[in-house]
């Protein structure tokens, strides 16, 4: 029996885990670039709910996002392998750079489910991709397979939780961690416009994105549901 302490909603909670099994974080993003935001988000995640692993999945083709200048599956996946390098809990899959089509989380998780048939899955997101999940594909779907960790995020995202319809919130853990108002939208600005992004992400991915010329043209700052990253 482990246990861990998690924050639903505004109410701490001791999870107590009945099993043994196996606790997998999943941190899907479309990662452009991977920056630290999403590396403290996985880290608060693996350590308040124990988790054994988290494997980050960088999007193949967001189904929600296209914008001119998007770094390649190829670069995003590279930049998420340096980035992750040095934390032994953390690892990469290629399962959505290697999908063909759009990369669908709900087929992630199914395929997850199909490669750890016994352990239980934790999806790791922003505040704000939380309040986005009624508009992704199967969300009912994707509650049934997963349970949704939501780390705090700078915006006036966690008031806002509360409005998920009831299915989804169940499923939905709150987590208050450090605020860092980093965006992968305000990176690519900085680099199109030639200022400096030092300390936003790894110095290994900035090398990364230096060495093969990304984001120097870049100017539009993505499509999404809200524009935030
Ligand atoms: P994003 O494009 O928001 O990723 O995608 C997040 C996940 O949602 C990916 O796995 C997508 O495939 C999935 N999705 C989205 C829409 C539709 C569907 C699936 C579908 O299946 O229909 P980003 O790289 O922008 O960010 C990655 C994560 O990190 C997000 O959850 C974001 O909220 C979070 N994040 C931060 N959290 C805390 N502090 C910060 C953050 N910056 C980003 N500073």
């Amino acid at each position: 029996m482990r246990k861990c302490n998690a924050i639903m909603g505004d109410m701490i909670e001791t999870i107590i885990h009945k099993s043994d099994r196996m606790r997998l974080g999943i941190m899907g993003g479309t990662f452009d670039p991977i920056h630290y935001g999403h590396l403290l988000a996985a880290e608060e995640a693996r350590v308040a709910i124990s988790l054994d692993r988290v494997i980050f999945v960088p999007s193949g083709s967001p189904p929600h996002k296209k914008y001119p200048g998007m770094a390649s599956a190829e670069d995003r996946y590279g930049m998420t392998l340096l980035a992750t390098n040095g934390n032994p809990s953390f690892d990469v899959t290629r399962l959505e750079t290697d999908r063909k089509g759009s990369s669908y989380t709900v087929e992630t998780l199914q395929r997850m489910k199909e490669l750890y048939p016994g352990a239980d899955l934790y999806m790791i997101t922003g505040e704000d991709a939380a309040l986005d999940l009624p508009l992704w594909r199967d969300p009912y779907k994707i509650v049934s397979l997963a349970k949704i960790v939501a780390v705090s995020r700078p915006g006036g995202y966690h008031d806002k939780i509360g409005e998920l319809p009831d299915e989804i919130r169940e499923s939905v853990l709150v987590l208050r961690t450090a605020l860092l108002d980093i965006s992968a939208t305000d990176i690519r600005e900085r680099l199109a416009s030639g200022r400096s992004a030092n300390y936003l992400l790894p110095d290994a991915v900035l090398a990364y994105i230096k060495k093969r010329g990304l984001y120097v043209k870049a100017r539009n700052t993505g499509q999404r549901y809200k524009n935030n990253e």
